[in-house]
């Protein structure tokens, strides 16, 4: 069994310095202070280290590089890939490692709530774990996952839930894949996993998509701001199961004419986007040609809406539409046409 351990910083990999906590601890080091917990004894682990980045640094050029390595190790052989990541953004480095490997050999990323020096670090027990679940035949199949204060959980829905506490982890409305007790792996589900949209390459040259909050009182300068910046698409970060003012539908309408995409998230941590409500609400955000994506937070569907919209090439806001529509469809998301989706399209109202 081969097991390739990536490092790329944050807080496991981190010391307390008079200006701030710092990643300086090498990958190989918190390799020796795993070893204080139960690792598989059957594997061998051979370390790269990536740098010593804080997550909140880094962009997607980063992860195309370490999309790259990714695949890099399995083609060398690897039997699964540890990646030890800064919490804040692992989120969107798992959704994004999802959209690149097929591969059944899993990828895991891990990380700390507490830095390497803390007298409590939970960064050494969160990595055996890591190296556990990797090293399980019981992992395989299951794509990219995130191991966290003994929760295994799925990149799809992944999201960071906690500032501190050390069970940092969720996936808001869905339990975890599996647990790692004192070395022990219990399985509990196996989420649908739909193929890859994009390559390790193309992680790097994805077209800009921002996320647009929406809040009491707000306008459409934020939007008409990211359009003006070179967005290609743009995530709205809606009101409830997906709604927003009448000025902001009116101007998603404009927006879609001109060939920008608009995909609707929400707001709330859990549960899906529904279009449900006139007045300048979901379903009219819908008849407007915006796509609603079920309950991916925002951060996920501005990464699935970039690579939607290099997927689908020249063939705009409602090819993208389609790509993302095919993808919610192959992660499970199987939702009947809306009656009230009007004259768009309403065979397929968005997921
Ligand atoms: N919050 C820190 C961490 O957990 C910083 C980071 O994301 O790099 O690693």
């Amino acid at each position: 069994m081969q097991l390739r351990l990536i490092g790329t910083g944050g807080t496991i990999a981190s010391r307390s310095t008079p200006t701030g906590r710092v990643a300086s601890v090498t990958v190989k080091e918190l390799l020796e202070t795993a070893r204080a917990f139960p690792v598989p004894e059957c594997a061998e682990v051979t370390c790269v280290e990536m740098g010593l980045r804080a997550s909140f640094s880094l962009g997607l050029p980063d992860l195309a590089a370490l999309a790259g390595a990714v695949g890099e190790s399995l083609r060398d052989g690897a039997d699964a890939v540890v990646i030890t990541h800064g919490t804040d953004s692992m989120e969107e480095t798992a959704f994004a490692l999802s959209l690149v490997h097929a591969d059944d050999r899993p990828i895991v990323l891990t990380g700390a709530q507490r830095p390497a020096d803390d007298p409590a670090a939970d960064g050494p027990r969160n990595l055996a774990t890591a190296l556990t679940w990797a090293a399980h035949p019981a992992a395989r199949g299951h794509g990219v996952s995130a191991v966290f204060d003994g929760a295994v959980w799925p990149a799809i829905g992944l999201r960071k839930t906690d500032t501190l506490a050390p069970a940092a982890f969720g996936v808001p409305g869905r339990g975890p894949v599996a647990r790692v007790d004192d070395g022990r792996v219990r399985l509990i589900g196996r989420p649908p996993r739909p193929a890859p949209l994009i390559s390790a390459d193309d992680l790097g040259r994805l077209p800009r998509v921002d996320i647009v909050p929406l809040y009491v009182g707000c306008d459409t300068a934020l939007l008409d701001a990211a359009v003006a910046a070179g967005a290609r698409g743009v995530v709205l970060c809606a009101f409830g199961a997906g709604n927003a003012p009448p000025d902001v539908t009116e101007a998603v309408a404009r927006l879609v004419a001109d060939g920008v995409a608009v995909a609707v998230a929400s707001r709330v941590p859990a549960g899906a986007t529904s279009a449900a409500y006139g007045a300048g609400g979901g379903a009219d955000l819908l008849r407007a040609g915006a796509v609603f994506a079920a309950d991916l937070s925002p951060w996920h569907l501005r990464l699935l809406l970039a690579a939607a919209l290099h997927r689908a090439e020249g063939r705009g806001p409602e090819g993208a539409a389609v790509v993302i529509r095919d993808w919610l469809a192959d992660a499970g998301h199987h939702d009947a046409a809306h009656p009230w989706s009007g004259h768009h399209d309403a065979a397929h109202p968005g997921g």
